[in-house]
């Protein structure tokens, strides 16, 4: 995980701010209490400009978190969708991360969130491969966290909210300190569930397997997108529940996420995976989802949202 690219502006409650003015006051609400809900998206340089993968989607989803949290979000997802293309020319950005995030400022204190304003923000800067540059190519090593996904009854993973990744963050700590590269989390009933940041796909006997919804987990964007490409490549792919001996003995593991993309993993909790690199499965369907975010798929132009040139 890369130091901070900074861009030039930041959107924030409908206005583009400078960098370094786009900040919050220290005792806004989501800071204190976990109030926030966000998402992650990249933007691609294609051969017809720049074009972000699955923004509506994502800004759907950030609608639907908000929503969960009861907090009233003062944009449609369609303006968000707006703002975020204006922010990307106006930053001048040929491809980026963008980061919208919605959170209780300043103006309550106290744990009822209610009495908070709810501000918006959208930022993009340039973000490199999420867990490396070798993890694309030759995968990453994870080890299984003793922390656990917490329960749908908890501060829900189908909830992309900051409070979640206090968990993810803790799992993610231990991983590095035991040596590995990812946390796999599993759930409280001992299924896998996800990365710290990722989703998790298994390969076996050329089947696809992934953990469903319901292990409580982060309906991921490029998860689904896998899903989909995976079936209309013709494999088998199904959404079952995993427990931690069947990534162990997976002929592949792969995580996938905006940010990871689609990054094998080598080894988990020591134990190598298959030939110990990417697998052959993961290959195809690595190499199709670079293509495709490259815009160079005509069947699913339907995921990339072009970001016209200023006139
Ligand atoms: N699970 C978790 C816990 C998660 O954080 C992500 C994305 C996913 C699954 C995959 O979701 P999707 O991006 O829709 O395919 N993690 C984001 C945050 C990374 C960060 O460190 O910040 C991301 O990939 O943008």
């Amino acid at each position: 995980m890369a130091a901070l690219a900074e861009s030039t502006y930041i959107w924030k409650n409908g206005e583009k701010l400078a960098w370094a003015e786009a900040t919050t006051h220290i005792l806004s609400h989501a800071l204190h209490y976990g109030t926030a809900v966000f998402e992650g998206m990249r933007c691609y340089q294609t051969d017809s400009g720049s074009e972000v993968f699955r923004l509506p989607e994502h800004m759907q989803r950030l609608v639907r978190s908000a929503a969960i949290i009861d907090m009233p979000l003062h944009y449609t997802a369609d303006e968000l969708l707006e703002a975020t293309a204006d922010l990307i020319r106006a930053n001048n950005l040929r491809s980026c991360y963008v980061r919208p995030i919605a959170f209780r400022g300043y103006g309550a204190v106290g744990v009822n969130p209610r009495p908070a304003p709810v501000d918006v923000a959208i930022a993009v800067w340039p973000w490199d491969a999420y867990l490396g540059p070798e993890a694309l190519a030759s995968g990453i090593t994870a080890g299984i966290s003793s922390w656990r996904q917490r329960s749908a009854n908890a501060t829900p993973g189908a909830v992309k909210s900051s409070a979640g990744y206090l968990n993810s963050g803790l799992a993610h700590m231990e991983a590095i300190d035991h040596g590995y590269g990812e946390a796999i989390l599993l759930n409280e009933s001992g299924m896998v569930a996800e990365g710290s940041g990722e989703n998790i796909f298994i390969v076996r006997d050329q089947t696809l397997y992934t953990p469903p919804l319901s292990d409580g987990i982060l309906a991921g964007i490029t998860r689904d997108s896998i899903i989909t490409l995976a079936r209309d490549l013709g494999y088998t792919l199904k959404e079952s529940s995993l427990v931690r001996t069947d990534l162990y003995t997976a002929d592949e593991v792969f995580f996938t996420g905006s940010a990871a993309e689609v990054t094998p993993i080598s080894a988990i909790d020591g134990r190598r995976i298959g030939g110990g690199s990417r697998g052959p499965v993961t290959t195809v369907l690595q190499s199709r989802f670079f293509e495709i975010v490259s815009g160079r798929v005509s069947e699913y132009e339907r995921w990339m949202y072009r970001i016209e040139a200023d006139e």
